[in-house]
């Protein structure tokens, strides 16, 4: 009608366009170029759709991945604290990663917790937690906990009732992860059958957007509550107890817990009970001391940290891989 080609739109092809008004930037080979720039920001929260992780969600923008998207950080614990026990470091083996979701303002809005429980090489029944720097007022909710026995008290908003920080109990009864379980350990006897892993999401809202380093530092201070006494937890060396922890049992048997001067879950031989392997962990067969399938490891613990800091390398002579459930 208006003397112009009618080009039927199936000719165009990868992206191309037929419109006026189109963006066409000015470069050497097209000085003249055509139309101006449009930013499509659909939630209108400051980042634009193609830079906006969640373009339709105002209060997401990015994510972070702790220790990374594609890789989990390991934790161990031993579970007859204040006593060493067998050492053996199998009693909760987990894997876990943090998925932290921040707003257009740099701040975190939501956090994603992976826990992959991996062996139990205890008949203990114990429960893992762990516990951000803010109070439990900053949470607006918390899903995905594994509740089975009428232990923990939860505020309205999911966080652990009577703590003064937020603090999240990811499952209180690790043998209840495992129903099908009808050996007496989980995937620490190389000669039983391997039992799928459970895994458990959990995702943290927050009531304001909070700033990163308000929460606490990775992995966020986790802890175990052995045999369903709650104020029996142990946390990683140097990390604080909870307000529900029982401070009789600090500094007796083999502890020596002293929470004022901050030298918390450590032996009088500077042995912890729990480990944080952020690369991951391979760990010994049951009844296995830690000591001899890691040849470095006392002499790291010893030194308080300071030697050996490679310890849990696969590097020759570092492991005695007989001592490892299935060899691993
Ligand atoms: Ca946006
Ligand atoms: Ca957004
Ligand atoms: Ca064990």
């Amino acid at each position: 009608m208006d003397g112009v080609e009618n080009i039927p739109a199936s000719v165009y092809r990868d992206g191309a366009k037929e419109e006026c008004s189109l963006y066409i930037p000015v470069t050497a080979c097209n000085p003249e170029g055509n139309g101006i720039i449009t930013i499509v920001d659909t939630d209108n929260d400051g980042v634009a759709d193609e830079l906006d992780k969640y373009p339709n969600d105002p209060n997401k923008a990015e994510d972070f991945y702790y220790p990374n998207e594609d890789r989990y950080g390991a934790l161990a614990f031993e579970d007859l604290w204040p006593a060493y026990g067998d050492y053996d470091f199998n009693d909760l083996v987990l894997d876990y990663r943090y998925h932290i979701v921040s707003n257009a303002d740099n701040l975190v809005t939501e956090v994603n917790v992976t826990v992959v429980t991996k062996a139990l090489g205890g008949s203990l029944h114990n429960g893992f937690g762990f516990q951000f720097n803010v109070p439990s007022s900053a949470v607006a909710s918390v899903s995905g906990t594994k509740y089975f026995n009428n232990l923990i008290n939860t505020n309205a908003n999911g966080t652990e009732a009577g703590q003064s920080k937020a603090t999240i109990i990811a499952f209180d009864d690790d043998q209840k992860l495992f129903p099908n379980n009808s050996a007496a350990f989980v995937n620490t006897v190389s000669a039983n059958p391997h039992l799928d892993y459970d895994t458990t999401r959990i995702q943290i809202s927050f009531s304001q957007p909070q700033r990163g380093e308000d929460l606490g530092i990775f992995p966020f201070n986790p802890f175990i509550f052995i045999d369903q006494n709650r104020g029996r937890e142990v946390h990683l060396p140097a990390n604080a107890p909870t307000d529900l922890a029982d401070v009789s049992l600090f500094g007796t048997v083999d502890d020596n817990t002293n929470p004022s001067s901050g030298n918390t879950y450590k032996s009088k031989d500077n042995v912890p009970w729990a480990l944080h392997l952020v690369k991951g962990y391979s760990y010994p067969e049951e009844r296995v001391d830690l000591n001899a399938a890691y040849n470095y490891f006392s002499a790291w613990a010893q030194s308080g940290g300071q030697s050996f800091k490679d310890w849990y390398e696969a590097e020759p002579g570092y492991r005695n891989a007989i001592d490892f459930y299935q060899n691993q």
